[in-house]
């Protein structure tokens, strides 16, 4: 089992909508109930490993709504309590409104039941908000901060807005949804709600699906650039992921052969007598896709006629949310539905359908779930789904079979069970005949199957890497930490540069010394830099050496009045002033062969693309084409190349700004940079670049080295600057 080995958070602060405990009233004293729903079971499990693992010290502290006085007695051993005070008028608008009038029905895919209501989105604010003051009573440095769901979209970045330094995660319980049915959000919801989450250091979500229609959303409505999962903003990095949520396995497993348990599977025989059981268990709600289910359940009776007085349909129905309108319709849909197919099959001794509507006890339904032949998971949307992860962990003897929606998060991990699509009812009667007729040794292999992947993975193993990852990506952040260049460290450039003897200045051309222009051949040097660089180059303490990416031709053009060392095509040729071309090192270029017909490929199937072809390397340049396109070509063009460069050694893609580079392994900036620096005892080194190929000489840099990265994004430079046309008072510096 994973160890949450690498961390060193002094506390937890678990924030998410409601507390884990409520207060009844019995006989006059105050009694703590445990909240139902996924976040708390996982949590709770969580806490108590933790406490018998000793991983942190104090208790876990918990912010959320919920009794007042929950604050003040000692409900639960593991935990503090922290009840958060939202007025009803302004709750009714936030919870009932714009958590599960807006933002559930929309991110299930039901856009035509979405309430597009500004005053909603309003009270959204405000009680984010009410979450945050509550914080600001409570945050210590060093504090993990973990928030959970969609109640607390803007919570991460007001957080991160005062208390930069602090450890965020934050984790969706329920889907993503696709671009297009983000998009359907007024502007100013989209910006706030994805603004709201990056002040996270890791957004987690339950699919990898969820992850990259984030990223897309990101990409679209923030533009921020993203690498794989990590992702840019002007002045961070962060990362999503996805973190399948677990459950505690052996909870499950061990209860099924309790005491209590074996009472209620020995009650549920005597009710049964010899009929098959079929069960769900759901919290109420529209997406779970009870009528379908129905629906389906009454074909499978119709179309199979030799199961009739054979089979009881037990589906159990969690009170939840029932003061919202749509919830009471879909309750009394329920009812309605249920008490046709009862109509229409029913004689004196058998009813198919058995339709509770209640919560039922721990025990209970670790026996219901055992002792079922199936399990009827059919949601036509769900986060994850954890009823159909705690089935599978309830089979004791593995003689239930699991149904399972494709459209519930847990899919992607239960792929031995039945998977079907929930609104195609034919199919989904056909799964119920099969899972029922399906025999005892097959049944166990796919079981054992699913049940090893639930043990390995488990509550504890997605906390483990939540954490972990959060530590990770805030290691990232301290190497990456971007600080802009100010007045002070202008003038202490100054003074070290004017103390020095011997000078080493080690510039990029593009983007650096130029803007980026719409065509490569338009980024031309202009007279002002051009005059910098003159006047630094004549001063005899000073070496200057242009380090590009371009073709020698181009880069020998620009600088032609100048006495400057050129260096070309990342590396690969070096020409010294008044001297001749050469090459740095011996290269085998046969690869260029397979590379080129694949990117005269791309170019005919993305319109306004390129191909730059140097000596030692091939360039695909993608700047003129729309975004969307790009970024779908993109990563085909990479699939297909990674496989060609696979067979080749020491080939390489570098991906710069619109551009994607094949070539050596075997030299770079960093190499060209290192072999410059060891020539002469230099004094004072400095080295400017914009893109990522700059990254490889930032890295060579000795220690008493000044590097400058032109542009926000994170940087293995000491300092950034905004703008390439702060270029002029860089260089302004070192005018004699
Ligand atoms: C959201 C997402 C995601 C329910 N009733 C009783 C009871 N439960 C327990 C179940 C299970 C949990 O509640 C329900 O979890 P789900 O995952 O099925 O669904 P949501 O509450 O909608 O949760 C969902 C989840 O967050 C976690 O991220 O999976 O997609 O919608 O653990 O056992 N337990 C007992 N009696 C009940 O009556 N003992």
């Amino acid at each position: 089992m994973k160890t949450i080995n690498k961390i060193d958070y002094k506390r937890i602060i678990i924030v998410a909508y409601r507390l884990p405990f409520r207060l009844i009233k019995k006989k006059n004293k105050h009694m703590a109930v445990q909240n139902s729903g996924g976040l708390v079971s996982a949590i709770l499990s969580l806490s108590e490993r933790m406490n018998q693992d000793k991983v942190v010290k104090s208790k876990i502290l918990w912010v959320g709504t919920g009794d007042s006085n929950l604050g003040e007695e000692n409900i639960n051993p593991s935990f503090d309590l922290f009840p958060v005070e939202i007025p009803k008028k302004i709750n009714d608008k936030y919870y009932s409104g714009y958590c599960n009038n807006v933002i559930w029905p929309l991110f299930h895919y039901f856009p035509q039941s979405t309430v597009f209501d500004n005053k909603y989105f309003e009270a959204y604010k405000e009680a984010n908000n009410l979450f945050y003051k509550k914080l600001q009573n409570i945050i210590r440095p060093g504090d993990f901060i973990w928030i959970h769901d969609y109640h607390l979209f803007l919570l991460p970045d007001m957080i991160r807005q005062s208390y930069p330094d602090t450890n965020i995660g934050f984790f969706l319980h329920i889907p993503f949804p696709s671009f297009e049915l983000f998009r359907l959000f007024p502007r100013q919801w989209r910006e706030a709600i994805l603004t709201g989450m990056t002040g996270a250091d890791i957004i987690g979500f339950h699919t990898n699906d969820y992850t990259q229609h984030f990223l897309k959303s990101i990409k679209r409505t923030l533009g921020y650039k993203t690498d794989q999962n990590h992702i840019y903003s002007d002045t961070r990095i962060f990362k999503a992921d996805s973190f399948p949520l677990g459950i505690d396995f052996d909870k499950f497993h061990t209860a099924c052969s309790s005491g209590k348990t074996r009472n209620q599977r020995k009650k549920l025989q005597k009710h049964l007598a010899d009929n098959k059981l079929i069960f769900s268990v759901d919290r109420l709600d529209y997406s779970k896709g009870f009528i379908k289910r129905l629906e389906a359940y009454d074909h499978f009776l119709e179309k199979f006629p030799n199961w009739h007085y054979k089979v009881v349909f037990n589906m159990i129905v969690i009170p939840s949310r029932d003061n919202i309108e749509s919830y009471r319709e879909i309750k009394k849909e329920i009812e309605a539905t249920v008490g046709r197919i009862n109509g229409k099959y029913s004689n004196l001794s058998w009813r198919p359908v058995i339709y509770q509507y209640k919560s039922v006890p721990f025990n209970e339904l670790v026996a219901l779930y055992d002792h079922s032949d199936v399990g009827l998971i059919t949601p036509l949307r769900d986060g994850m789904n954890l009823v159909a992860k705690e089935y599978i962990a309830s089979q004791y003897e593995s003689s239930g079979m699991l149904v399972l929606s494709e459209m519930a998060g847990a899919a992607v991990e239960l792929t031995e069970a039945i998977i079907i699509n929930p609104n195609d009812i034919e199919e989904t009667s056909v799964a119920i005949d099969k899972a029922l007729s399906m025999s005892l040794e097959e049944k166990r292999r796919k079981i054992s199957k699913m049940q090893d992947r639930l043990k390995r993975y488990n509550v504890f193993t997605w906390a483990t890497d939540f954490f972990n990852q959060v530590y990770e990506v805030r290691n990232e952040q301290k190497k990456l930490q971007v600080e802009f260049l100010n007045s002070d460290t202008l003038e202490s450039i100054k003074t070290r540069y004017q103390k020095s003897q011997k000078r080493l200045f080690l510039i990029d051309y593009d983007g650096t010394l130029t803007p980026i222009a719409a065509l490569p051949e338009m980024a031309l040097l202009n007279k002002k830099t051009e005059s910098q660089l003159k006047s630094i180059a004549s001063d005899k303490r000073n070496t200057v050496a242009i380090i590009s990416g371009r073709e020698q031709k181009f880069i020998e053009d620009q600088f032609k009045k100048l006495d400057v060392i050129l260096v070309a095509e990342h590396g690969f040729f070096i020409k010294y002033p008044g001297g001749n071309w050469s090459i740095n090192i011996e290269l085998d270029l046969s690869w260029k062969e397979k590379i080129l017909p694949v990117l005269d490929h791309y170019v005919d199937r993305c319109n306004g693309s390129m191909i730059e072809e140097k000596y030692a390397s091939i360039v695909w340049h993608y700047r003129n084409v729309d975004e969307d396109t790009a970024s779908m070509r993109i990563n085909e063009l990479k699939d297909d190349l990674t496989e060609i460069i696979k067979s080749e050694s020491n080939l390489l893609m570098l991906e710069g700004d619109k551009v994607l580079e094949v070539k050596s392994m075997l030299y770079d900036k960093g190499t060209a940079g290192s072999s410059l620096i060891s020539k002469e005892n230099y004094d004072f080194i400095l080295a400017i670049g914009d893109d990522r190929t700059d990254e490889d000489l930032f890295k060579i840099m000795p220690e008493s080295g000044i590097s400058i990265k032109v542009g926000s994004e994170p940087s293995k430079a000491l300092y950034n600057i905004k703008d390439q046309a702060q270029i002029y008072e860089i260089l302004a510096l070192f005018l004699s």
